[in-house]
């Protein structure tokens, strides 16, 4: 496996040389911010980042993302232009030593929680979803935590309209159209696709989610069956999703070498609905067993990219919600640790 970091780019406030000093670290997992989705990223931004990381001794091998445009979910009019647009940007990335795309096919929203600094028992804030508070959420007027600066309400409120007329059956025929395209190319330039989960796991708003279960995950790769074809194995958000076995996903997947990139985080389920609050990376701090899952990738001769997923707030840092420095490295350390142990068990 190889650990990495994400790094949001030179106006991430957390410099390359920090992450570089984190135990283990091999990498950047990043992407180019200043490009609209859908758009083709300028060569210039690919190579002054992967100069910076190669000058920081870090590898730019991981992208997340390159964003999925709307019209491709939703099956819009410019949908081939876009998937055109799409393959460049693979193409470019290629040529920058990219070997892994995390992407995903959620329509409209990306991860969604109701608190971005829910106060925890041991003082730190994380981030949090509470089924009542997200029910009485009116989508006539979103104001969601960490959206609220990416779109007007008039931009979601037509976005939102667009899926109208798509249903899950249609959403998974236009997600199959896009991959039948992008997974030619992935393997011409030797790229991997890592889909990451829906974050939560279940359709929000009326609109569809397929990304969600096992289930869904063996249509798609039975649709697609090439092993470009892969997964982000998000824990936290496979997690939240109860009847979800994350331990067993993980090994099965691992063991059909799609499991391309690992999402290592802990969740803490907060009531008998579907709320949940993102906890430390511990086993003992959350509901996921961590050690068994890492023990089912390493079985299964999981040899992808991992990075910590959010970390909780702590010691005052005040960093981008679930991306600050001090808690994703702890996770980092913990992280390795048990890699090293399974992997030692498994000699
Ligand atoms: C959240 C992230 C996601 C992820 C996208 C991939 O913290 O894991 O936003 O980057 O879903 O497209």
């Amino acid at each position: 496996m190889k650990m990495t970091f994400r790094w949001y780019g030179e106006k991430d406030s957390i410099p390359l040389s920090y992450i570089r000093e984190i135990p283990g670290m091999t990498g950047v997992v990043t992407a180019v911010y200043d490009v609209p989705p859908g758009e083709v990223w300028g060569r210039e931004t690919l190579e002054s980042m992967k100069k910076a990381c190669g000058a920081a001794g870090l590898e730019m091998e991981v992208i997340e993302s390159i964003p999925v445009h709307e019209d491709i979910k939703s099956g819009g009019a410019n949908r081939d232009l876009y998937i055109e647009n799409y393959c460049k940007n693979l193409e470019l990335c290629a040529e920058f030593g990219v070997k892994c795309v995390c992407y995903n096919f959620m329509p409209v929203f990306d991860w969604l929680r109701t608190e971005l600094r829910h106060k925890n028992a041991d003082g730190s804030d994380s981030l949090s979803y509470s089924h009542d508070d997200f029910a009485k959420i009116d989508p006539a007027n979103l104001h969601l935590p960490g959206w609220d600066e990416s779109y007007t309400p008039e931009e979601m409120q037509s976005l939102i309209a667009r899926y109208k007329n798509v249903s899950r059956e249609q959403l998974f025929e236009n997600f199959v159209y896009f991959l039948k395209k992008v997974i030619p190319v992935c393997e011409r330039v030797g790229i991997v696709m890592a889909v990451h989960p829906d974050d939560p796991p279940w359709n929000v708003f009326g609109l569809p989610r397929i990304v969600s279960s096992e289930e869904d995950l063996d249509r798609l790769f039975a649709a697609v069956p090439s092993v470009a074809n892969g997964l982000t194995l998000c824990t936290g958000s496979f997690g939240a999703g109860r009847s979800n076995d994350v331990v067993h996903m993980a090994a099965k997947y691992a063991a059909q070498g799609r499991v391309h990139f690992a999402h290592l985080r802990n969740i803490k389920y907060t009531d008998d609905k579907d709320s949940f609050c993102e906890s430390g990376h511990l086993s003992c701090n959350g509901d996921l067993d961590m050690a068994d899952i890492v023990c089912a990738l390493v079985d299964n001769g999981f040899n992808g990219y991992v990075r910590p997923d959010h970390g909780r707030n702590i010691w005052d840092e005040g960093g981008k919600p679930g991306y600050g420095l001090y808690d994703r490295a702890l996770g980092a350390a913990y992280i390795n640790g048990l890699f090293e142990m399974s992997a030692k068990r498994c000699r």
